[in-house]
C-alpha cells in the first residue's frame, strides 16, 4: 500500500515531497485537491489538516501537514542512509538553517508576496519593491550554495534541495526576476533538474503549465 499524498499541480510544495519519494523509491497514492478550486475546505479535509493546506500526507494512519515536515518525516522513515538528512548534529542543523530560512523568508515572500496578491487579489503587476525583496532572498540562497560547496546544505542533495528547487523553479518560471543572475543559484538548479530522479515529471512539467495560469492572472 503507498502513502496517500494530497496534493495539487499548482503546487511547488507538493511537489517537493513527491521529488523526494523518487528520490527513496517511494509509492504515493496520489489525491489531487485543486485549491484554486477550493477542493481543500471540504469539512473532512480539514479534519485532517485544519491549516488546509496541500501537500498532506497519511502514511498507513498517520497524517502529516508542512512539506517541511513531511519531508523529514519521509526521509526519517523511509531513507536508507543519512545523506539526505545528516545525523551529524552540525550538519543536520545546516540543513534544518536552510529548512528554515526557506519557510520563513524564501518561499514566504515568493508565496505570500508575489504569487497570492497576483493569483488570489487580482494584482495585475509587481512592483520594484517586491520583486527586491524576492531578489533579495534570491541572493542570500546564493550566498548559502556557494558557501555550501555547490548544493543548498552541503556538497550534495539534501531534504533542504528538494524543499527549495519547487518555489525556485516557480520563480525562474515566472521570469519576473533574471535568477541567472545568481550564478550559484543559477548553476545549482541546473545541477537538480539533472540529478534529481523523475524531475521533468514531477516538477518541470507542472511548473510549465503553471506558466500560463499566472500569465493569464498577470495580464
Ligand atoms: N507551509 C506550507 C504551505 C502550503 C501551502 O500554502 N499550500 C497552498 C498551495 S501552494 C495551499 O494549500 N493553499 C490552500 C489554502 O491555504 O487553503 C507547506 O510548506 O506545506
Amino acid at each position: 500500500m503507498g502513502i496517500d499524498l494530497y496534493y495539487d499541480d499548482l503546487s511547488p510544495f507538493c511537489n517537493s515531497v513527491r521529488l523526494l519519494a523518487r528520490a527513496l523509491g517511494l509509492q504515493l497514492d496520489l489525491k489531487e485537491r485543486n485549491t484554486d478550486k477550493d477542493e481543500q475546505l471540504t469539512p473532512e479535509y480539514i479534519q485532517m489538516n485544519p491549516q488546509h493546506t496541500v501537500p498532506t500526507i497519511n502514511d498507513d494512519g498517520y497524517i502529516m501537514t508542512e512539506s517541511r515536515a513531511i519531508l523529514r518525516y519521509l526521509v526519517g522513515k523511509y531513507g536508507k542512509d543519512d545523506s539526505l538528512y545528516p545525523k551529524d548534529l552540525k550538519d543536520r542543523a545546516i540543513v534544518d538553517q536552510r529548512l528554515d530560512f526557506d519557510a520563513g523568508t524564501l518561499s514566504a515572500r515568493w508565496q505570500f508576496v508575489c504569487m497570492y496578491p497576483v493569483v488570489k487579489d487580482g494584482k495585475k503587476s509587481l512592483n520594484e519593491a517586491v520583486l527586491n525583496k524576492l531578489d533579495e532572498a534570491l541572493g542570500i540562497l546564493d550566498i548559502y550554495i556557494k558557501k555550501s560547496g555547490g548544493y543548498v546544505a552541503g556538497n550534495h542533495l539534501t531534504i533542504a534541495d528538494f524543499a527549495i528547487v519547487g518555489p525556485v523553479s516557480c520563480i525562474e518560471m515566472m521570469e519576473l526576476l533574471d535568477v541567472s543572475r545568481h550564478e550559484h543559484v543559477w548553476a545549482w538548479l541546473s545541477k537538480c533538474k539533472a540529478e534529481m530522479n523523475g524531475y521533468e515529471e514531477e516538477n518541470g512539467c507542472k511548473v510549465s503549465n503553471n506558466k500560463e495560469w499566472i500569465r493569464n492572472a498577470l495580464a
